[in-house]
């Protein structure tokens, strides 16, 4: 049919099927079988439950093929404007779940598998969660995909196809050791690699000017070297509506052209050390959450996922015709944090350089086209690049920045005249300690929005962080509170939650998670209570077994289950927590408490430290030795409880949160951005202790004063102790209390009598505590007490718990998309 001897596109069978007949048991098993023996090459009596897995993850792909190339076809006719989120992390977990989810499809499957004699169960759990990110920032990533697919968005996610994910945390001796994350090694049936498509990046040379045949002088960049960018493609399914959008990971490979002409010259061994160094690239997740490192080879990989991305819209996913002077109205590219932000100067080299706009023209499209989310407060956080490095290694962009820079502070001193002081505080070039580009500046001089990740960080970022910019630029900042997927974190981790809530007040809640409202007068209904208890000690059970199985611990019947899941960071206060354990365990062993007055409880922590984070690590050896100690204190009576797992992922939290009766979020006011474990906790019926922090604020301002344990210091209260000059010491001899907990492990309790283990831990503790956790202990500890008599009255926290999750609908990601959508992207759904 075409001219051109192309693809015959209107062949009648060209299009796969958009709306595939209903599967059927024996149709699935079909299909299942037909890729187990012809896909994978084995027959079902002689196949590993890896060759059954990697067969089912391809059968189920299958089904949602026909939707996947529909939602591209359609974006291609329609061109709706859409979101291009750029995300140097994805966190997604196990997809097999949400896959099937998103197609209804788990009971005919699991019905299949059976006939063939195969648990699903044991399939579901031989997936490798790819971890592609180290904590709230990579899922948070995962839940706005996750959300946009399901509102019908149009949305391309970019970013980098680590091949090793964020490293698999083992204890030795109770000390964090880090192995490789080969999470590709089994297989990777969710991936379409497109080594066809892939695009060169160039990194390195110089620029030089010429004149070009108009007589204008133009600049050119002449790399040095080049490394292809081979997208990967992967599937983000709506919730049962028939969308799929795309999630494309870049991973670098040497390019043919720089291969050959080493290999030619006869240096093989040179051809293949290139081939390493290129490859080197998309090798390895930094496990730096918080605090970037800055280092070249992570500017490398920023660098090459934004300039493969920016390169395959404009060319691949834009239409030729297109007029780039409207880009704006067809795309935003939203930054997540400051990695991505070297999108900017390499949008203006792209259209400036390649594409011959004039320099004011280009300047204009990209303020349109990006916004900035920032997700933190911590000054130790903000993104800075020494200009010696990406002078070396971007020389034309660096060029670029200089000029944006120049361009802004000339509009600086129009406004404010010549305020030395002020121009100093705000050019995106600072002189000290080294000349470097603050990233987060030159995102806020190119976004068309900034916005922060909960009330309070939106607030502080405008007041305390970037108050100079927020005067410049008034209406350009926000606040987009976070949020998380209820599919993955309400539907899949809580089976049992949901068809309660299902069956107490209908579907339609999972894409409507403020409707969660109607659960409130059940909170007063004694039958209903009974059976939300009932699914919560079914999840501890669950959980006991998975913890039993994956190694070897047990959770302990009858035993409240208090968690404190997230990265180990000084901020976060895992410290705070163990002082607590301590505390009880001190109070039984002094006699002061019989241990059978105690709440039983069994706390769970799950945290891994960045492997140079030499405070975390000691920190997590502590939690260690002090579990080892009061598991195995017979004095105690089996009352508290220590349990640790590594390598807490994805995986583990849908398993550990549903169980949780209590959500630790126990922060210094002011430091902690939004969190988002602290909704997963709440809508999965746990009651939190939780500072006045991120977005524990807002989820008390819902969940009422009543039913959430509120201590600590308020962030302006913060602010004053320390101006007054903190003196961590002062608590320490001032509270009994606090004295003998850290006296405990400074005279060798929990470390064999070996007084000087912890030495790092106390004497930071008493001369630093740079994040005050002495100064809330007190208030903590009292939380504490009062969350031990509030556990006493089963029928009063089982109401507090349901009223916890009838309010907390306000956290799904797809109200956070909403408030993305209508006051920053302006991309409606695409139907
Ligand atoms: C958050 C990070 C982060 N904020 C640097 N910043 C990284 C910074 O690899 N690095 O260099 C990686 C991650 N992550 C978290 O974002 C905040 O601490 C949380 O409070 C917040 O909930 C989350 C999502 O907004």
């Amino acid at each position: 049919e075409p001219a051109d001897g192309g693809p015959n596109r209107s062949h009648p069978l060209a299009l796969a099927p958009v709306s595939s007949p209903p599967v059927s048991v024996d149709g699935f098993v079909r299909e299942f079988l037909r890729e187990l023996n012809f896909g994978q090459g084995v027959a079902l009596s002689a196949s590993t439950v890896n060759d059954q897995y990697l067969a089912l993850a391809r059968t189920v792909r299958h089904y949602l093929m026909a939707r996947w190339l529909e939602t591209m076809r359609r974006q291609k006719e329609t061109q709706a404007k859409g979101v291009a989120y750029l995300s140097a992390e994805y966190l997604l977990g196990r997809q097999l779940g949400n896959a099937l989810l998103a197609t209804d499809l788990t009971d005919i499957v699991a019905d299949g598998l059976a006939q063939c004699g195969i648990d699903i169960a044991d399939l579901r759990a031989q997936e490798v969660e790819p971890g592609l990110g180290n904590g709230g920032l990579g899922r948070l990533a995962a839940c706005f995909v996750d959300s946009l697919a399901t509102m019908s968005v149009p949305c391309i996610g970019y970013g980098i196809r680590y091949e090793f994910g964020i490293f698999r945390q083992t204890f030795v001796d109770g000390r964090q050791v880090e192995q490789p994350d080969s999470w590709l090694a089994l297989g990777a049936p969710w991936e379409f690699p497109h080594p066809d498509s892939a695009q060169e990046v160039s990194f390195g040379g110089h620029t030089e000017t010429y004149t070009d045949s108009d007589g204008a002088e133009r600049t050119r960049w002449v790399p040095a070297w080049t490394v292809q960018a081979v997208p990967y493609n992967y599937m983000v399914p709506g919730y049962q509506n028939g969308r799929v959008n795309t999630l494309r990971l870049w991973r670098s490979v040497a390019t043919e052209r720089f291969d050959l002409r080493i290999f030619n010259s006869g240096d093989y061994e040179e051809a293949v050390r290139s081939q390493t160094f290129a490859e080197n690239i998309s090798k390895v997740l930094y496990p730096e959450d918080s605090t970037p490192q800055g280092k070249e080879l992570r500017l490398q990989q920023q660098y090459f996922f934004v300039a493969a991305s920016i390169a395959d819209f404009l060319e691949d996913v834009l239409p030729e015709d297109f007029d780039l002077t409207k880009l704006p109205e067809r795309i935003i590219f939203q930054l997540n944090d400051t990695h991505p932000v070297i999108a900017v100067p390499e949008l203006m080299r792209v259209l400036v350089d390649e594409k011959g706009l004039a320099w004011d023209t280009a300047w204009e499209i990209t303020k349109g086209c990006f916004a900035y989310t920032c997700h933190t407060l911590l000054p130790e956080a903000l993104e800075v690049w020494s200009v010696e490095l990406l002078g070396r290694l971007l020389p034309r962009h660096l060029e670029i920045i200089y000029r944006i820079n120049e361009e802004f502070l000339e509009e600086v001193r129009e406004r404010f005249g010549d305020d030395e002081l002020r121009i100093r505080r705000m050019s995106i070039i600072a002189e000290h300690p080294e000349r470097s580009v603050r990233m987060a500046y030159l995102a806020t001089v190119a976004g068309s929005k900034v916005n922060g990740v909960a009330e309070l960080h939106s607030q502080l970022l405008r007041d305390k962080v970037l108050p100079d910019f927020n005067e410049f630029y008034p209406g350009k900042f926000t606040n987009v509170t976070n949020g998380i997927t209820p599919r993955r974190f309400v539907r899949l981790a809580n089976p049992g939650l949901s068809e309660l809530i299902t069956e107490s007040i209908g579907v339609g809640w999972l894409t409507d998670l403020e409707r969660l409202r109607e659960l409130e007068p059940f909170a007063a209904d004694e039958e209903f209570r009974a059976r939300f208890r009932e699914v919560k000690a079914a999840n501890k059970r669950r959980l006991h077994a998975v913890l039993t199985e994956r190694d070897g611990v047990s959770v302990s019947d009858g035993h409240m289950l208090d968690v404190m899941v997230k990265r180990l960071h000084e901020y976060k206060r895992q410290t705070l927590k163990v002082l607590h354990i301590i505390t009880q365990y001190n109070r039984v062993v002094s006699g002061e408490v019989a241990a059978a007055d105690l709440t039983p409880r069994t706390f769970i922590f799950g945290a891994k430290a960045a492997p140079g984070y030499k405070m975390a690590k000691d920190i997590i050896h502590l939690i260690n030795a002090v579990g080892s100690t009061v598991n195995n204190d017979e004095r105690l009576e089996g009352r508290l409880k220590v349990i640790f797992p590594p390598n807490y992922n994805v995986t583990l939290a849908e398993k550990v949160i549903p169980a949780a009766d209590l959500s630790e979020q126990i922060s210094l006011a002011g430091k902690e951005a939004s969190g988002t474990g602290n909704m997963k906790f709440a809508l999965n019926g746990a009651l939190t202790i939780g500072t006045d922090d991120g977005a524990n604020v807002e989820i008390r301002q819902l969940v009422g004063d009543e039913n959430f344990f509120l201590f600590g210091m308020l962030e302006p209260e913060v602010e004053a102790l320390q101006a007054a000059g903190y003196v961590p010491s002062s608590y320490y001899e001032s509270n009994p209390e606090l004295r003998r907990a850290i006296d405990a492990i400074a005279s060798g309790v929990f470390s064999g009598g070996d007084r000087h283990m912890f030495d790092s831990v106390v004497g930071n503790l008493l001369q630093e505590d740079r994040f005050l956790a002495l100064a809330d202990y007190a208030a903590y500890i009292e939380a504490q007490d009062k969350v031990d008599a509030a556990y006493a009255d089963q029928e009063e926290w089982t109401r507090a718990a349901i009223l916890n999750v009838a309010r907390s609908g306000f956290f799904s990601s797809d109200r956070s998309m909403r408030d993305y959508i209508d006051r920053i992207w302006h991309t409606p759904p695409a139907f």
